[in-house]
């Protein structure tokens, strides 16, 4: 863990350059391309989360021009350059029976979690028969009902949803083998919720995740401007929690340290706080073009693409051939225009029909709880 950052402003200016020396140590070596038996259960996760990652990447492309040929209603926000963060979270996690807390730009996560193309595309596109009936903003989709929570917009609310939810399990009896998580951005910890829910979490040792993707930029604020301490994994030391940090464009670093985290919550290690080095590859949404991140951050090993480097990664651990990454991503890219074609022809809800009670009451509700 890191001490609290004692320097001055100019000092935090170095801050991108000093991650990025710590980064060239961390990725410059790839694994043997010798497997072992306990490489196999690696690689078969490796793969899995590769292309929760890549069906992430082209779920959103598509929703970009979506949104510029004026078919969304709605923003559109990218997790570009955070899927291999947001993938290897989804797919540490199984529906059903633990707690997922998606945020804007967790696309690969819901991918990984198992949300159907074609529930994303619904809701995008406002279809009616889309998981929220095509009554609620895009991102704010989700089943409850399967731990699937739908994203709420005031950051840092997710850490305290969650917290909750598990702690209700608790309460009832049913949160053995349980891990709660949610992931948010640098910014979003600076609210009173995130504080209220990672301390609560910490001392009712709930089995919560916390990935903050720290990507530099809250809108256009920079990451100096939002905390002052050196690194937002030293806070995980004043909650009473574990702390990580990982390379964020690094598949096999995130894999590891976030699957590790996962698997530590869900061993009775209490709360986990990750944080995920990366940059935001795309502006804040698609409405704003991100002229504001500097060139020498945008050519630092922050910037790598995760896509890119993952495919590189598991092509020179003997994980995966070229090739097959180029027919999952084939594969990928029909499943997506499938779900659009079929989404584009559904209508959206009749305002005169539609049950206009909450979604959030008995059928969407987490449990079957009596009121
Ligand atoms: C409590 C709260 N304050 C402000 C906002 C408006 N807002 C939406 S996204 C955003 C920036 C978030 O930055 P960060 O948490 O770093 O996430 P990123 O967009 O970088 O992924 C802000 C300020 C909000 N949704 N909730
Ligand atoms: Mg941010």
């Amino acid at each position: 863990m890191n001490g609290v950052w004692q320097g001055e402003a100019k000092i935090n200016a170095e801050i991108p350059l000093l991650i990025s020396q710590r980064l060239i140590k961390h990725c410059s070596v790839l694994p043997s391309p010798t497997l072992t038996d306990a490489d196999l259960q690696t690689k078969d996760q490796l793969r899995t989360i590769y292309r929760a990652m890549l069906g992430g990447r082209l779920m959103e492309a598509k929703l970009s021009s979506l949104y510029k040929a004026g078919k969304i209603v709605g923003g559109v926000y990218l997790g570009t350059g955070q899927e291999a963060v947001s993938a290897s979270l989804g797919c540490s996690l199984t529906m059903g029976r633990d707690v997922y807390s998606p945020l804007i730009r967790d696309q690969a996560g819901r991918t990984g979690f198992g949300e159907p193309f074609l529930d994303c595309a619904r809701t995008y596109l406002g279809s009616a028969a889309g998981p929220m009936r095509g009554r609620d903003g895009n991102i704010h989709r989700g089943n409850p009902a399967e731990g699937y929570l739908a994203m709420i917009s005031h950051l840092g609310t997710s850490v305290s949803a969650v917290a909750g939810v598990l702690l209700a399990r608790r309460i009832k009896g049913e949160l053995e083998g349980c891990v709660g998580a949610t992931c948010i951005g640098d910014g979003g910890t600076s609210t009173g919720a995130f504080h209220e829910g990672l301390n609560l979490a910490a001392v009712e040792k709930l089995p919560l995740v916390v990935i903050i993707a720290d990507n530099q930029f809250a809108y256009s604020t920079p990451s100096d401007r939002q905390f002052a301490c050196r690194d937002l994994s030293a806070r995980a030391e004043g909650y009473g929690v574990k702390g990580h940090e990982v390379d964020g464009t690094s598949l096999e670093d995130c894999a590891r340290v976030i699957g590790g985290a996962v698997e530590a919550a869900r061993e009775g290690g209490g709360p986990q706080l990750v944080v995920a080095k990366l940059l935001r590859l795309s502006g804040h949404g698609e409405h704003d073009d991100g002229s504001y991140v500097p060139q020498e951050l945008r050519q630092s090993l922050l910037a790598r693409d995760c896509v890119e480097l993952g495919a590189e990664q598991l092509i020179a651990a003997g994980h995966a051939t070229r090739e097959e990454i180029t027919q999952w991503s084939s594969e990928l890219r029909d499943a997506v225009q499938e779900a659009v074609a079929i989404a584009t022809q559904e209508a959206a809800p009749d305002a005169r029909t539609e049950d206009w009670f909450a979604l959030s009451t008995p059928s969407m509700r987490e449990g079957d709880y009596e009121s």
